[in-house]
């Protein structure tokens, strides 16, 4: 009876297992079909465990994105030497990636023959190996969209170049009418002044390595106009040296500069610019640099330097191109009053140099152009 009550029993225990079992797989399977009220109420619940799910996966990712190398090759349109905002580039650059373990950092030169440039760029990108491409120029938004046509996924930070609307290049320029205006202001005041290296004509100065949009657009007018601020009667004679080295040439131009009666002169002419320096030192006449601090290039011969700090915009921007915060197909343009461009009064050879009464008006115009009561636009 012992044995038969308990095969009973066990009877009744499987059975009921059974019935629990059978049931349970029946809830579950009513569960998981996805179909009915219940389930409809149950998927909230269920997306959320998802939503989790996929959220723990993404910070998974992100990590992973974090732990990803990031490659960068700056591409110089020339070469490093003599050419202040490249650079500038470079070492921004490499400060950000210093800051950033993952990040790599490769400079190449793409020397002078611009025929090159497209080629060269376009080499970088057919590696596939770089996450970004940075360079700095005017003709480089141009070169580098036609390179993204056959390298969509290739993304691009220019400097000093302006296009947008295209999903795979960020560019940010400076508003160069306006440093030109700040430049040509101070040019005014010293060729309208009795300082020793001044002549009494009307007469300022600039030497391009070549001619490009910007240039005869932006910064040679904006020259002439703020130099006009001074003087209505003041003249520009501007001329090109036809390439970014020849500073035997940038002296001869500067030379005969000097005969027709001009006193200052602006050189944006890359590695050129030392024939300028040396030409204005042996007649005793006036320069004003660009881009950069450039008073000890020359001491007591340089009269201002319009400054675009090209090298903390490498950093930060790079900085936020590693991070993944940059947002391709826009085209930033700033100016003074944006604190990119400015014109150094601080230095003590700027204040050794040129008498106090052209310093405070120099002074009073930036200070306009910083809290945005005088402003231009940049043409495009
Ligand atoms: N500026 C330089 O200082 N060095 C260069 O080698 C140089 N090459 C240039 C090449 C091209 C095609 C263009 C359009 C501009 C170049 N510039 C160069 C000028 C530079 O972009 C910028 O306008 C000036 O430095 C003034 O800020």
């Amino acid at each position: 009876m012992h044995t038969g009550n308990n095969r009973g029993r066990r009877f009744i225990t499987r059975f009921l297992f059974g019935t629990v079992f059978i049931m349970t797989a029946l809830v579950l399977a009513l569960g998981l079909s996805g179909c009915g009220e219940k389930t409809t109420a149950e998927g909230p619940a269920e997306s959320q465990s998802t939503v989790e799910k996929s959220e723990a996966g993404s910070a998974k990712a992100e990590e992973a994105v974090e732990e990803q190398p990031f490659d960068i090759a700056v591409f110089i349109p020339g070469v490093l030497a003599g050419s202040p905002l490249y650079q500038m580039l470079a070492d921004g650059v490499t400060q950000a990636v210093d800051a950033h373990e993952r990040a790599t950092v490769k400079v190449v030169e793409g020397g002078f023959n611009q025929a090159e440039w497209r080629d060269k760029v376009t080499e970088l990108a057919a590696a596939e190996k770089y996450e970004l491409i940075i360079s700095s120029n005017p003709a480089l938004p141009e070169i580098c969209a036609r390179v993204s046509e056959n390298f969509p996924q290739q993304k691009f930070l220019l400097f000093d170049g302006y296009l947008e609307g295209n999903n795979s290049i960020y560019t940010f320029r400076y508003n160069q009418y306006e440093q030109a205006f700040l430049a040509g202001h101070m040019a005014g005041l010293v060729t309208t002044d009795g300082m020793p290296g001044a002549n009494p004509e009307l007469k300022i100065g600039l030497i391009a390595g070549q001619e490009y949009p910007d240039m005869n657009q932006a910064i040679k007018p904006g020259f002439l106009a703020g130099a006009r601020m001074v003087n209505e009667d003041i003249s520009l004679d501007f001329r090109v040296v036809g390439n970014w080295y020849d500073a035997t040439k940038a002296a001869e131009l500067a030379q005969s500069m000097v005969k027709a009666g001009v006193d200052v002169i602006l050189p944006i002419s890359g590695g050129a610019n030392q024939g300028v320096i040396k030409t204005a030192e042996e007649n005793d006449i006036y320069i004003h640099w660009f881009d950069t601090n450039g008073y000890a290039n020359s001491p007591g011969r340089v009269i201002g330097s319009t400054a675009l700090l090209q090298e903390q915009a490498a950093r930060e921007i790079t900085e936020k191109a590693i991070e993944g915060s940059i947002r391709y197909g826009e085209a930033e343009v700033v100016g003074v009053a944006d604190g990119w461009v400015t014109f150094i009064l601080s230095d003590p050879l700027y204040t050794d140099t040129v008498p106090e009464e052209l310093r405070m008006r120099q002074k009073a115009l930036l200070e306009k152009m910083v809290n945005g009561d005088i402003q231009f636009e940049m043409p495009q």
